[in-house]
């Protein structure tokens, strides 16, 4: 019998790496996440998609060299999804350079250990929709031009270029997956989506009274990461690597995801609930993001299963009963309290 396929994972405790490690192990993969060292990683996330103990963690850090060339030399993986990076649009304004040096450089040092340990392991990098900032194009495709907006945009157009220089300068199969924005259940709650329906659900639920946001009219083309993880491993089962933009193809507002949200629990006088907050604005906005994955779609055979409706539905429900069940937990330790 063969062995297994090994695959590597950085950024695994986030919300892609949870749903990749979780994909990969109905493939039958070994999964080796690197995580960096805390008192306490956080396994939540997959934890909640029951696979925390199936995969193998390994210390690593993207700011340290040694640890990633440690990692590949142990585990001498066929596969390495880079998925680590300050991923927060807002935070890189306040941590440009730390922001520099992981979403950007990280990706050269992830490089740099696959050339020097074993030049035949598959690369894949998370590069993102915010490299086109102020569209030069609409929809944007792998032709369009980069105008990156926000330090971690400027960091991501980095990542994408050392990823295909890699590949032109020595060869390596590096792809880059353009990944518009994806979103689930499992996402962090600073991001508009999980922010609005976690809100929405303990509004709800009358745990909240209001909900701050900043620009309404934003829009982007959100899909469900459950669907894009399947795109990141197709990209690294193709004889030659290349770079693939993965999205919906359609674009909506924040205002719309603000509806939906709502809607789901029957408050339709939403506006009653949200109050705008200059401090959710950015310095520099990207104002209209909307994919076009053809080529995904006719080489990689890949298209969404998830629409912008049922992605949001699926996160109110998800919320609503996470929220239920922190109150029923709540009351039964208050119970054997008293
Ligand atoms: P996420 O939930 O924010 O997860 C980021 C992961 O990176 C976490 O596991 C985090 O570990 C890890 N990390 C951060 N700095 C690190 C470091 N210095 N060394 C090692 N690990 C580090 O992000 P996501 O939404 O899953 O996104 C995955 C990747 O896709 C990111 O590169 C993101 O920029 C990119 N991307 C995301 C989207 C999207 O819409 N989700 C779209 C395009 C591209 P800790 O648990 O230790 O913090
Ligand atoms: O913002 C607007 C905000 O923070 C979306 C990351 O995964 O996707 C993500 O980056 C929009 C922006 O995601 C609030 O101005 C309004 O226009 O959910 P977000 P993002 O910045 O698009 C890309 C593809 C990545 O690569 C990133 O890693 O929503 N917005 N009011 C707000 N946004 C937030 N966060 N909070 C608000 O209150």
């Amino acid at each position: 019998m063969s062995r297994p396929k090994k695959a590597l994972v950085t950024g695994i405790t986030g919300q892609d790496g949870a749903y990749l490690a979780q994909f990969l192990l109905r493939k039958g993969y070994e999964v080796v996440g690197l995580v960096r060292r805390s008192s306490s990683p956080s396994l939540e996330r997959l934890a909640r998609l029951g696979v925390q103990n199936d995969v193998k963690l390994v210390e690593g850090d993207l700011g340290d060299q040694y640890s990633i060339i440690n990692a590949v030399q142990a585990e001498q993986p066929a596969e390495f999804y880079n998925l680590a990076a300050q991923s927060f649009v807002p935070e890189s304004w306040k941590t440009p350079v730390q922001t520099g040096e992981f979403t950007g450089l990280g990706v050269t040092r992830c490089l740099e250990a696959i050339r020097c340990v074993n030049p035949e392991i598959r690369f894949y990098q998370a590069s993102s929709s915010e490299m086109y900032g102020k569209v030069l194009e609409v929809p944007q495709s792998e032709e369009t031009p980069f105008y990156p907006r926000s330090p971690y945009g400027v960091a991501k157009v980095y990542g994408y270029w050392i990823t295909v220089n890699y590949r032109e300068s020595y060869g390596l199969h590096s792809s880059n997956g353009i990944l518009f924005n994806h979103e689930s259940p499992l996402r962090g709650h600073e991001f508009i989506t999980r922010k609005v329906t976690s809100a929405v659900a303990r509004i709800a639920l009358g745990l909240q009274q209001e909900l701050r946001l900043g620009n309404l009219e934003a829009r982007r083309d959100w899909g469900f990461a459950g669907d894009y993880v399947e795109a990141m491993w197709l990209m690294l089962q193709q004889d030659e690597p290349d770079d693939f933009v993965i999205s919906t193809n359609e674009t909506h507002t924040v205002r719309e995801l603000v509806e939906v949200a709502f809607r789901r629990v029957g408050i339709t006088d939403w506006e009653q609930h949200v109050v705008i907050d200059p401090r959710f604005y950015r310095p520099a906005e990207v104002d209209l993001l909307i994919g076009d994955a053809t080529k995904a779609r006719t080489r990689l055979g890949w298209s969404p299963k998830v629409d912008f409706h049922g992605l949001v539905e699926m996160m109110v429900d998800e919320d609503i009963a996470w929220e239920t069940e922190r109150m029923q937990l709540a009351i039964h330790s208050d119970r054997l309290a008293a």
